[in-house]
């Protein structure tokens, strides 16, 4: 494999969808500023570009609201992206920034991007100056997290939206959207099944169902409060949930470096920690919680995996995650056997190899897995995934997803945060083997 080679294509890529502040996920599919997204491509540059990196993040919070919510969308340019600011009606809200944004949130990765930044930067005092800017902003979002949208008071975030946790149309959501019955839709069109083959994309029923919660939230004018109750989707999210805490003791961090009381961060860490177990785990393995249906969603996904990125999970409770991937997750029958985890156990009835969050291979999540493992110290564990994930993008392309069956790229190609996770992965200073 020529690692310089794919350095500069993954490079490549990144500064193609560069957008003078922010980098797009992909030119063709997702034209606008994605939350999560912009977290693990500042990571990306923060080893080789810092001041973009910084941008990245601080243009991300241009869309913040002023209860502190950081949307998933921002929006900057014209597009046939559906939905649209004209779907979303931000300014519907008291809490609306100026931008135009969704109404909606995504995982928290900016706490521990912004470390990133710091801990990779070339210029310390830069770096530092730009975590006093972006400090209190994340304390913003983290308290309106932890506060608005923490009704039950467990220190876990609720969900209001299959859109919210990042895994759109994961299998984890199908029994609770199951009960939702649209009515009263609006006229729409999607764009999304037109620019990729419709057969791998979430289905209309999946998208009738995102824009009748989307309608609900919109009804009570995006007050958290108000739309609690009616809300048809309530769920406390693994992956949300662990990224974070992960993100909180990046605060910590930051807090150390700015010579800011911890307090409020660890008060979070504590109550976040305590919940955790009591809500997501049952014989042996950790599942979401429904907060309508009041029980764990037990399907084995990529989500029952994600425990492994906590700091507070023990060695050994790490390991027997781990080995779980070996044992359900990478692909027994695979032609290529790439060993990365799928977004769905494979002994799943409902695998499908091609379609979005129900089967493919994902680069962040795997990422997330990947910072997991040498948290634990599984370092050989941890250098295999490694190789696993620069071998399929080497083979197969920077594709937003791909078949765990073949190694076939498939979604939209020159996708952001793919590119992004393989520049991590060959630059990182943070490699210990
Ligand atoms: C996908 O989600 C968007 C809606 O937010 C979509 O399908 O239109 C997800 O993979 C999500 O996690 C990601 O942030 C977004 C942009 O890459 O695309």
């Amino acid at each position: 494999m020529n690692k310089q080679k794919l350095l500069s294509d993954a490079k490549k890529i990144l500064k193609e969808n560069w957008r003078t502040t922010n980098t797009v996920p992909s030119a063709k599919l997702y034209p606008h500023q994605w939350n999560w997204d912009s977290g693990f491509i500042a990571i990306a540059y923060s080893n080789f570009d810092q001041k973009k990196g910084q941008t990245e993040l601080l243009s991300l919070f241009q869309g913040q609201w002023k209860n502190g919510m950081l949307p998933h969308i921002i929006f900057r340019a014209r597009s046939d992206y559906f939905p649209n600011e004209k779907f979303w009606q931000s300014k519907i809200s008291k809490d609306a920034p100026e931008l135009e944004t969704s109404g909606i949130t995504q995982p928290p990765m900016q706490a521990i991007a912004a470390w990133h930044i710091y801990e990779n930067a070339k210029n310390k005092t830069e770096a530092k100056k730009f975590l006093e800017i972006i400090y209190p902003k994340i304390i913003k979002f983290h308290e309106f997290l932890l506060n608005q949208r923490d009704p039950e008071k467990t220190g876990l975030v609720t969900i209001f939206h299959p859109w919210e946790s990042g895994l759109d149309n994961s299998i984890r959501w199908d029994s609770a959207l199951r009960k939702v019955k649209p009515k009263n839709l609006p006229n729409y069109k999607r764009t999304d099944n037109k620019k990729v083959d419709s057969s791998q994309r979430p289905s209309d029923d999946d998208y009738d169902k995102y824009v009748y919660i989307s309608q609900i939230l919109k009804k009570y004018n995006y007050d958290n409060k108000k739309a609690y109750k009616h809300v048809p989707f309530r769920i406390k999210d693994i992956i949300f949930n662990t990224i974070l805490i992960e993100a909180n003791y990046a605060l910590l961090r930051i807090a150390k470096v700015l010579k800011q009381n911890p307090k409020k961060i660890n008060t979070w860490i504590k109550k976040s920690e305590k919940s955790y177990h009591k809500y997501f785990f049952e014989d042996g393995f950790y599942y979401d919680y429904d907060l309508i249906s009041k029980k764990r969603i037990k399907i084995k996904t990529i989500a029952s995996l994600i425990p492994l990125y906590l700091t507070h999970v023990k060695n050994k409770e790490a390991k027997k995650i781990f080995e779980n991937i070996d044992k359900s997750f990478s692909c027994q029958q695979c032609t290529v056997h790439f060993k990365l985890a799928t977004s769905l156990n494979v002994s799943d009835k409902n695998f499908n190899p091609m379609k979005y969050w129900r089967g493919p291979i994902w680069l962040n999540v795997n990422w997330l897995l990947y910072e997991g493992l040498k948290k634990h110290k599984m370092y050989y564990e941890a250098r295999e995934l490694k190789h696993a994930m620069l071998d399929l993008v080497n083979k197969s392309g920077f594709y937003e997803y791909f078949n765990p069956n073949t190694g076939q790229g498939i979604g939209i190609k020159d996708f952001s945060w793919s590119a992004a996770m393989i520049i991590d992965l060959i630059l990182e200073k943070r490699e210990r083997f």
